[in-house]
């Protein structure tokens, strides 16, 4: 093990049992030191914004994010929402353009076409989903790969699948930079992924077992099970029992009970759904965690809300940056040469 491996493996354990103290002394009922990912997320945007400042010092291009609404989605309208605000409050400049459900493929290729072509727009992400005549692929592989701030077109994700990240996916950042800012090691660990959509569960396994060795300062070293639709249900447990770390991306609430989780393990939930309280006669939003029993058996844990959610819209922030970064160093190199 080499010194910086060593060094992170006390810290970790050092921060590990400060944070359990910290956490026991907030809540009697939980053993699990909550993720505060809201927090966290603030954090980041804070240090983005300075960095984005600086950046914006020394004579570069102001950032700028262009996204592309299809439809009349809620929870998609909200999230670009989002995804906005976090824009203005760390200096990005950003527009949405608005496409209506029966807007065409050929049209939308045309919009993404027309951005991609625009020197000051930095950032191009077509939120998803998109209405069932389009072709999610096809059109996540029109947005210019040094654009594509949602880490989704095939190159990206090739890319990160090789150790050599361009863009990353956003949650599967939020996820990475989760872990890191709460200490938890991963070298050497059990991780199950439960999911494996090529936006989310996949990006998530890929970095989880990405080789830390060969000058890729993510890499994360972890052995990683991938479950899915069809892991048996009956068998689920035997994979989650086994795991240091779980991270769950499926969209079905309790998936994850206290009883399928090891004692001290972290458990990350991706999920997102809205489920009626008959109690409170309204809508809620859940993971895919019983989080009540977990936390009581977990040694970390995120929540949802306030989880993974906002660190999704914080990593798209620092992607939009980088993005910037990629451009700038691609035309500087291309007006030294000629
Ligand atoms: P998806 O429907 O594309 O993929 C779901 C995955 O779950 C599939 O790979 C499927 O094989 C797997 N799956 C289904 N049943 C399973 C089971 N019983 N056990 C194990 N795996 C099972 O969804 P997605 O886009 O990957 O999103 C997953 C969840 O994450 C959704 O709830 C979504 O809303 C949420 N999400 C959250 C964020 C965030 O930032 N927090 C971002 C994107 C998606
Ligand atoms: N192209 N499409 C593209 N890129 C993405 O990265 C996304 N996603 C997912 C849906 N489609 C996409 C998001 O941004 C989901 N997602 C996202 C973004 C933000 C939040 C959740 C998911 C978020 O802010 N969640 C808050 C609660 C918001 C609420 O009340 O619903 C949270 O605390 O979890």
């Amino acid at each position: 093990m080499n010194y910086s491996r060593l060094h992170l493996k006390i810290f970790n354990t050092l921060s590990h049992s400060s944070h359990n103290r910290r956490f026991s002394k907030q809540c009697s009922l939980a053993a699990a030191y909550v993720i505060n990912g809201k927090q966290i997320a603030k954090e980041v945007q804070v240090e983005l914004k300075a960095e984005i400042d600086q950046w914006k010092e020394e004579g570069n291009i102001v950032p700028h994010l262009t996204a592309v609404l299809v439809g009349n989605d809620p929870g998609s309208k909200l999230y670009v929402k989002n995804k906005m605000k976090a824009a203005k409050s760390v200096g990005i400049t950003s527009a949405v353009i608005e496409k209506p459900h029966q807007t065409s493929q050929a049209e939308l290729l045309d919009v993404v076409a027309m951005l991609n072509a625009e020197p000051s727009i930095n950032a191009v992400l077509v939120q998803l989903p998109l209405p069932k005549h389009m072709n999610e692929r096809t059109v996540c592989d029109a947005v210019h790969p040094d654009k594509d701030v949602d880490g989704f077109h095939m190159s990206n994700i090739g890319k990160l699948c090789l150790d050599v990240p361009n863009l990353i996916p956003a949650t599967a950042f939020a996820v990475w930079e989760l872990l890191k800012r709460s200490g938890i090691d991963t070298f050497g660990k059990n991780a199950v992924v439960c999911g494996r959509s090529k936006n989310i569960g996949m990006p998530v396994a890929a970095l989880l077992h990405s080789d830390g060795d060969n000058g890729f300062k993510m890499g994360m070293d972890a052995t990683v099970t991938t479950c899915h639709r069809y892991t048996p249900a009956k068998n689920l447990p035997e994979f989650t029992k086994n795991a240091d770390i779980i991270i769950v991306a499926v969209g079905s609430p309790n998936l994850i009970t206290a009883d399928m989780v090891k004692e001290g393990a972290t458990v990350i939930d991706v999920g997102i759904n809205r489920i009626w309280d008959a109690k409170q006669e309204r809508y809620r939003l859940v993971g895919d965690v019983d989080f009540e029993g977990v936390s009581k058996k977990a040694s970390f844990i995120t929540p949802v809300p306030g989880g993974v959610g906002p660190m999704t819209v914080a990593m798209l922030m620092k992607n939009t940056l980088q993005a910037a970064k990629i451009q700038t160093k691609k035309k500087r190199e291309k007006t030294a040469i000629h």
